[in-house]
């Protein structure tokens, strides 16, 4: 950034970075936590995977022109409020808005701003879920509120966005109708498909449920283990299950 910024501001930037580092720390911290919680109550991982990033300076330069900004420190810290991210990638719809409402309800995180983009797709057929919260970052001497954005999406809607996002660049935002035209198609379809996941989903879990209510004994020795394949459910070892019956007998 040093080339894009005044020589005095250098210093400031530095520090901003490491804000921003330490924030992605804690949001990724904080999705792990949760992750696990729901892996060991629910047998069942909302969470398929999280990248994170900092804004490059060319992406942040970029932003701050299509603002109408002076590429100066205090806009970029003002008018940027991605220039630390994180995007969470969910099996299925329902675990997005399930773990949006977790992290706005903890408290040292304050939301900013929400995007449902989900519920109002963008007119390119974008969909994704985006907060912007800020999380207090303690230092030596000072607690400082750190902003990040967050971009809640399932598999497909990830798909989606990807080769979108590709497309938008290669025409530098100027694709051919007809293009434009398929992938609001594709995204259509791709809402189509999260739905039906979902429902299939929702019909599974009714099975198991019947299932455990009238094997109840079954329910009581199946556990997830920190290893297996997500939303699997594995039986404990026989040897293990003598254990019980021994303690049981006593
Ligand atoms: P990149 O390269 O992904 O970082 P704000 O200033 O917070 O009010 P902002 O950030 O201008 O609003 O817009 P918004 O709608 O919250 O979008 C922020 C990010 O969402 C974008 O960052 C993209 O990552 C993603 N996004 C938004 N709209 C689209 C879209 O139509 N297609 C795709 N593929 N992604 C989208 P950047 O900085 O644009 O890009």
């Amino acid at each position: 950034m040093g080339e894009l910024l005044y020589y005095n501001e250098e210093e400031e930037w530095n520090r901003a970075l490491l804000l921003y580092n330490a924030v992605l720390k804690e949001i990724c911290t904080k999705l792990e936590i949760l992750n696990n919680e729901f892996k060991l109550a629910h047998q069942y991982n909302p969470i398929e995977h999280i990248t994170s990033r900092i804004k490059s300076t060319q992406s942040i330069a970029r932003k701050i022109r299509h603002k109408k900004k002076e590429l100066t420190l205090e806009n970029i810290l003002r008018y940027i409020n991605d220039v630390a991210g994180v995007r969470i990638i969910c099996s299925f719809t329902s675990d997005i808005y399930r773990i949006a409402d977790a992290i706005a309800k903890q408290n040292d995180v304050t939301v900013i701003k929400i995007k449902d983009y989900i519920a109002n797709p963008k007119p390119n057929g974008y969909t994704s879920y985006h907060m912007i919260v800020s999380i207090p970052i303690f230092l030596s001497n000072d607690v400082i509120d750190t902003k990040v954005e967050i971009q809640i999406r399932t598999i497909a809607m990830d798909f989606w966005a990807s080769l979108e996002h590709k497309i938008y660049y290669k025409f530098e935002g100027k694709a051919p109708q007809g293009i434009q035209d398929e992938l609001r198609e594709c995204a259509n379809i791709i809402s189509f498909l999260d739905q039906k996941m979902l429902s299939i989903n929702e019909s599974v879990q009714h099975f198991q449920d019947d299932y455990y209510h009238n094997h109840p004994i079954d329910a009581d020795i199946s556990v997830a283990t920190a290893d297996e394949s997500k939303n699997g459910i594995v039986s404990i070892p026989d040897s293990i299950k003598s254990l019980f019956s021994t303690i049981e007998g006593e």
